[in-house]
């Protein structure tokens, strides 16, 4: 991705919709040292957390608060990522990391995600501000109708967040309200190729399918707010700490160390998750 920022008419089309699709966001290379750390890394294979769908099928991800010297820590940190997240939440205010989560949707055993707002999560640690928060998808490996990948429903952030109850060990939205909006607004299929980014509001309704097929469906998320926006019931930092901002050549130049300082959530020692379903 040669020039970093985003134009008038992609923020506007984020405004609109609730969402954005960057192609090419990482290119080959950068990708192929990214999953081959997602794949190899042992302190992100010790720390993924299983978590049972409706259905019981398990969605497996390892999810850490402040981004480090690895190369997802760069990439998170990347002037690429943080100039687009910066204009789309609003320039008055440091952009901060919330945490970022690896997905890895294994052929045939990968979980679904019930529709949500992740701020039907996250107003739970009592962010104020929903259009300061977002999330950025990064492709890993391509994700497809037939691997699961995430669906939206476009411009459905302008809803305002709807209630959220448990469903398995996941947050789902009311099925009504969901039901209203897919007749209202329409439903887009977030096909993605290796390296290309989806860039998408905290109040957009989501989901995936269960990955039925023979194709591993890996991708990064990370999930921004600023400064500005206080979450009065947060124990992690990095929300309120502004990123550190790292040139784009660090994901494939930079010596980049293990995960293993990484402040991982840890299921079993979380109360929040123990008592009321995991805090994403
Ligand atoms: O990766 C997926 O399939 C869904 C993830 C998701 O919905 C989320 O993290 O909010």
């Amino acid at each position: 991705m040669a020039n970093k920022a985003l134009t008038a008419q992609q923020i506007s089309d984020y405004n609109r919709d609730g969402y954005l699709i960057v192609k090419n966001f990482c290119n080959a290379e950068e990708i192929g040292r990214l999953y081959s750390t997602a794949l190899n890394d042992d302190a992100m294979r010790k720390n993924a957390l299983d978590l049972n769908d409706q259905s019981g099928k398990k969605t497996r991800l390892s999810l850490w608060f402040t981004p480090g010297n690895d190369v997802f820590g760069y990439l998170t940190r990347s002037e690429r990522m943080i100039t687009p997240v910066g204009q789309l939440l609003g320039e008055d205010s440091p952009v901060c990391h919330f945490h970022s989560k690896l997905m890895q949707k294994e052929p045939k055993v990968g979980g679904a995600w019930e529709w949500h707002q992740d701020y039907g999560y996250w107003y739970k640690n009592q962010f104020m501000f929903p259009d300061q928060l977002m999330s950025v998808m990064v492709a890993l490996t391509p994700a497809n109708k037939e691997n699961g990948c995430l669906q939206v429903v476009k411009g459905s952030h302008k809803l305002g967040r709807v209630n959220h109850g448990f469903s398995g060990e996941q947050v789902g939205a009311d099925i009504t309200m969901v039901n209203n909006a897919l007749q209202t607004m329409e439903l887009i299929y977030c096909d993605l190729d290796a390296g290309d980014a989806l860039f998408f509001h905290s109040n957009l309704l989501h989901r995936s399918e269960a990955n039925l097929s023979d194709h591993p469906r890996w991708s990064i998320i990370s999930c921004y707010s600023l400064q500005s926006n206080l979450a009065y019931n947060e124990t992690s930092t990095s929300w309120k700490t502004p990123v550190d901002v790292v040139p784009d050549e660090a994901i494939l130049n930079w010596d980049a160390g293990s995960l293993s300082n990484n402040d991982f959530l840890v299921k079993e020692n979380d109360p929040a998750l123990k008592e009321t379903g995991w805090e994403k």
